[in-house]
């Protein structure tokens, strides 16, 4: 690494001491924008750079509520917005015991080169709570987003902050935190997106991210000429993006071997197709957090606290969770023969792995190939904007253009010889859009 380039995360450092998630993420960036950066005497004179890792404004609250037995618990939420030089801050709302100011940060910081990779008009912005879900009855979930939302309501809006789910966070959740903003602002407006389709929500939004994800890896085979057709893969997670990247994989001609939860992963040699699909949905449902279940549901095999990475497959998916794939599981995927990996989950590699992947094999980042779930996000919000609904075919196709836009913009600031390198390519095609409209914008 350069002396400028350890000079500057020195400095993040130091002022954000013990925030490891973000600093992974800014140095990633800093790293693969830092020629351009420099090419620019305007961004280094504006300190574009340094701005951008400075959030606008965050927000920590807390969060109290009442459960079935009666006792008050406390919860902490937040919401980081983190830039709006392009649009409004936007970005998913995580509930998960391991949320805190680190891991959102990190995924705030992110969501704005993703939406500026989208091409629609959206800033960056994450958030959520530690709040943790497992065996929690419905009407305490209700509850806790009832007081959430009575808080972040004075902060978001459908033109400031438009907040959507992610892990922890899907339709119910969504449902209770509009009926509560709404309540409160007494207003219907496209706050939200995730949103039930019988009240603003956009056809194919749930299925979006999983569908986008497979379309930008469609377009990673079409440039080594090869399709998905015929293909094995395996996918970590059993949530709502895993089971949209498992139904997509299926009507391309794929077979998805694994799935996974905190408990292990399944290894399903026949494929998990068909009922097996919908099984996932249910299994969501429970609360439970594990997927050991569906091995007893359909004979498949389950392997108790392990990785689906160990088997062998031609590309790898991971859509769970941050740092879900190390260093050893990349060497292993290798070893195996791997020929793609693809982030679906945010930052899903750590960034060891995520180097001798991009060396070895073909990888491309979470920012990039995720990014069909907040652009449909996007398509949801000029829906509510114009008081209108797409047809499901209407928002397929535009998914499927923002989707080839991304891919294209890899390549164009990511090849290099025979090879793109997806990691260079998405994020400066992100940075330049979003530094470019802070230059405009005056130093705020
Ligand atoms: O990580 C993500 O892009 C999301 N969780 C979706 C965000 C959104 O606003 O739809």
């Amino acid at each position: 690494m350069n002396t400028e380039i350890i000079e500057f995360m020195e400095a993040l450092k130091a002022r954000t001491p013990g925030e490891s998630e973000f600093h992974q993420a800014v140095e990633e960036v800093v790293e693969t924008v830092w020629d351009v950066y420099n090419a620019n005497p305007r961004y280094k004179k504006a300190k574009i750079l340094e701005r951008m890792v400075e959030p606008e404004r965050v927000v920590m609250f807390r969060v109290p509520w009442v459960n079935d037995r009666g006792e008050v618990e406390i919860n902490r939420g937040y919401r980081v917005e983190f830039n709006s030089a392009i649009g409004p801050y936007k970005g998913g709302l995580r509930f998960h015991p391991s949320v805190n100011l680190s891991i959102l940060k990190f995924l705030g910081f992110e969501q704005t080169f993703k939406n500026s990779l989208t091409t629609l008009p959206m800033g960056g912005g994450k958030g959520g709570s530690d709040f943790n879900a497992k065996g929690r009855s419905d009407n305490e979930i209700m509850r806790f987003c009832q007081s959430f939302m009575t808080e972040l309501s004075r902060h978001i809006g459908p033109n400031t902050d438009v907040p959507a789910g992610d892990i922890g966070v899907g339709g119910r959740e969504i449902g209770y935190l509009f009926g509560q903003y709404k309540r409160i602002r007494n207003e219907f407006t496209g706050v939200l997106t995730g949103k039930g389709t019988n009240w603003g929500g956009s056809l194919i939004r749930p299925e979006a991210t999983g569908f986008g994800a497979v379309y930008f890896v469609e377009h990673m085979l079409h440039e080594m000429k090869k399709e998905v057709k015929g293909m094995t893969f395996s996918v970590s997670g059993f949530g709502n993006v895993a089971w949209g990247v498992v139904k997509k994989i299926n009507e391309l001609g794929g077979k998805v071997v694994t799935i996974s939860g905190p408990d292990g992963y399944i290894y399903d040699a026949e494929g998990i197709t068909g009922e097996k699909v919908d099984y996932m949905l249910e299994l969501r449902a429970t609360n439970n957090d594990i997927v050991s279940p569906y091995a007893e549901e359909f004979g498949a095999e389950f392997v108790a606290g392990k990785k689906p990475w160990e088997r062998k497959v031609d590309v790898a998916l991971p859509c769970a969770c941050e740092n879900e794939l190390n260093e050893e599981d990349a060497k292993q995927l290798i070893a195996n023969g791997v020929q793609m990996v693809a982030e679906v989950s945010n930052m899903g590699c750590t960034a060891e792995a995520a180097f001798l992947m991009t060396e070895k094999t073909v990888f491309a980042p979470g920012k990039a190939v995720n990014a069909g779930g907040v652009a449909v996000s996007g398509l949801e919000m000029s829906q509510n904007s114009m008081r209108y609904s797409w047809t499901e075919k209407e928002v397929d196709d535009r998914l499927r253009i923002i989707m080839k836009d991304i891919h294209d913009t890899c390549v164009r600031y990511g090849k290099k010889g025979e090879k793109v390198n997806y990691i260079q390519g998405a994020n400066v095609g992100g940075f330049v859009k979003v530094a470019d409209s802070m230059l405009d914008q005056g130093v705020v």
